[in-house]
């Protein structure tokens, strides 16, 4: 993907914020600090255009980056690309918590400018309950791309482990999507989640 330009377009912190546009949207789904944040900036080349942090509960709204497209225009051109706050865990209060997931809930599956969802994982964990819950929300919702992140923390044996891994866990649920392991860090991975995202834009 070519990105002559990106801004950010709004922070949406509750449904009836969402854009109404029209414009395709590309969303960033994980449990807290997975690495979401890092890869939306890796993927366009910008170190800190969505802000990240080692404090889980950094994404505090749903993040909006118009990419290639211009503002004003009604919607006719370019895509979003969607940062999530952090499904389920975040250092924030047991209310606040609440209304992100089920926010998070009804965006993942009721969004219809909603194209595809990356998904992310940790690939030094195995998926845990919250990746769980997220592997059967995002059933019948848009097409998914599950990411592992962090790639940069295996060696390339593990890699390749946690990849088979995984496929063979989403085979096992019926789930066939493509998994792609990726490093934020040393761009591992990059062009084969730019190849499914415009896949499916
Ligand atoms: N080594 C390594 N660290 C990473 C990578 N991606 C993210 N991190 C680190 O993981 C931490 C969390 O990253 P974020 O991108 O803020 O995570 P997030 O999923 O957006 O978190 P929330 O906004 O809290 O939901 C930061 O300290 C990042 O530097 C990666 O590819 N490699
Ligand atoms: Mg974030």
């Amino acid at each position: 993907m070519k990105i002559r330009h990106i801004e950010f377009a709004r922070a949406a912190p509750t449904w009836a914020s969402l854009p109404d546009d029209g414009r395709p949207e590309v969303a960033f789904v994980g449990r807290s600090n997975v690495g979401k944040s890092s890869l939306l900036n890796a993927l366009v080349g910008r170190k800190n255009i969505a802000r990240t942090s080692g404090t889980p509960g950094k994404t505090q709204a749903l993040n909006y980056y118009l990419v290639n497209g211009k503002q004003p225009d009604d919607g006719r051109s370019g895509f979003y690309l969607v940062d999530l706050p952090g499904f389920g865990y975040a250092k924030v209060s047991k209310t606040q918590r609440a209304a992100w997931q089920q926010l998070i809930g009804r965006y993942v599956t009721e969004r219809a400018s909603l194209r595809v969802v990356v998904q992310l994982i940790d690939s030094r964990h195995e998926p845990t309950r919250l990746d769980e819950e997220l592997f059967e929300l995002l059933r019948g919702g848009a097409p998914r791309v599950v990411v592992l992140t962090k790639g940069d923390k295996l060696s390339k044996n593990q890699q390749r482990i946690r990849e088979a891994q995984l496929q063979k866990r989403l085979g096992s649920m019926g789930l066939e999507v493509p998994v792609v392991l990726t490093s934020a860090e040393k761009g591992t991975g990059l062009d084969a989640v730019w190849r499914w995202i415009e896949t499916f834009l």
